[in-house]
């Protein structure tokens, strides 16, 4: 794995492809024809939330990436004491950006000791974020393009792939088939494992959280073949994580393809679940999706709430 890894590495490197500095990877693709591309899949005026909810009973149970966690630092308060039929609440929130639905920042997975665009990490990151290819290099204009929903469970007529299923090429065109779709230059792709159902249904975080299916890290050439802006899948990390990953010579070798090489940002934990009934029923499978993350300075993901529209 390691000699075909590398090899796809150096074929799949973007870095100056769009400018020197360049902080924006893949998303460079997505100009006015993709936009508009987008605009013209709505046609019903159906809107779906790709997002799971930012709350304590999220997807987390770890000590690092935990749940969200609110408080309210402003309860019935007048804004003037002596009229207090009008008051307010403000709130504050504790959350990693990981916490659930999410953007990975270019900056996000660095391998080798360099970032997308070959800076060096060392250079760049510190307790305080990163200086190079932080989120909110994505978040200006946004992400919105067209989206594509590749239903691989469907594709298997399962409601989700066995855990640590790794996704082939094979599999991803006849999901294309299947959607009567071609992704073209700035699409984002969406891939439904099925996965989140782990979460949402059984409520099971550790099984969420473990071994589960994804793309193979062989997926990054049809993507870059393709000139697919971004990818976002309903599972941890959208490549298939198997129980020994930790054990491989490049553990999460499609992250270092896609953020590192590549410049493409991943959105995990997405929800497709209803999407995908609405897909299957009308046999529509391209939307405008609208998936903008927050402008963070120097940080390494962003939370987002993100829209398909039909
Ligand atoms: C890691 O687990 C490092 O990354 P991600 O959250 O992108 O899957």
């Amino acid at each position: 794995m390691s000699h075909d890894f590398e090899q796809l590495a150096e074929k799949l490197r973007n870095w100056g492809r769009w400018s020197l500095g360049d902080q924006r990877g893949t998303l460079n693709l997505i100009g006015p024809e993709a936009l508009l591309r987008g605009a013209s899949a709505v046609s019903e005026g159906k809107a779906f939330s790709l997002g799971l909810d930012f709350g304590k009973d999220g997807p987390q149970f770890g000590a690092k990436r935990f749940n969200p966690r609110l408080f309210a630092t402003d309860l019935f308060s007048p804004l003037n004491p002596n009229k207090p039929n009008v008051m307010y609440s403000d709130d504050v929130i504790m959350m990693p950006l990981q916490a659930a639905t999410q953007w990975d920042a270019l900056g996000h997975v660095h391998y080798n000791g360099t970032l997308y665009g070959g800076q060096a990490a060392a250079e760049h990151l510190s307790p305080s974020g990163t200086t190079h290819c932080g989120i909110e290099h994505l978040a200006k204009p946004g992400i919105v393009s067209r989206g594509i929903l590749l239903d691989i469970a469907s594709l298997y007529r399962t409601p989700r792939l066995d855990s640590g299923y790794e996704i082939s090429v094979d599999d991803l065109r006849k999901a294309c088939d299947l959607a009567n779709v071609r992704p073209e230059s700035g699409d984002v792709v969406c891939i439904r494992t099925g996965h989140i159902t782990r979460f949402t249904v059984d409520g099971d975080r550790i099984a969420f959280n473990g071994s589960q299916p994804g793309v193979s890290f062989r997926v990054a050439e049809w993507l870059h073949e393709r000139q697919v802006a971004a990818v976002a899948a309903d599972n941890v990390a959208v490549e298939s994580l198997a129980a020994d990953i930790g054990n491989q010579d490049y553990p999460l070798p499609f992250h270092c393809l896609a953020l590192t090489e590549m410049g493409m940002p991943l959105g995990e934990l997405w929800n497709f679940e209803e999407l995908a009934r609405d897909c299957a029923n009308d046999g529509r499978y391209v939307f405008l999706l609208c998936a903008p993350p927050l402008s963070i300075p120097g940080a390494f993901g962003s939370p987002v709430n993100p829209i398909a529209v039909k």
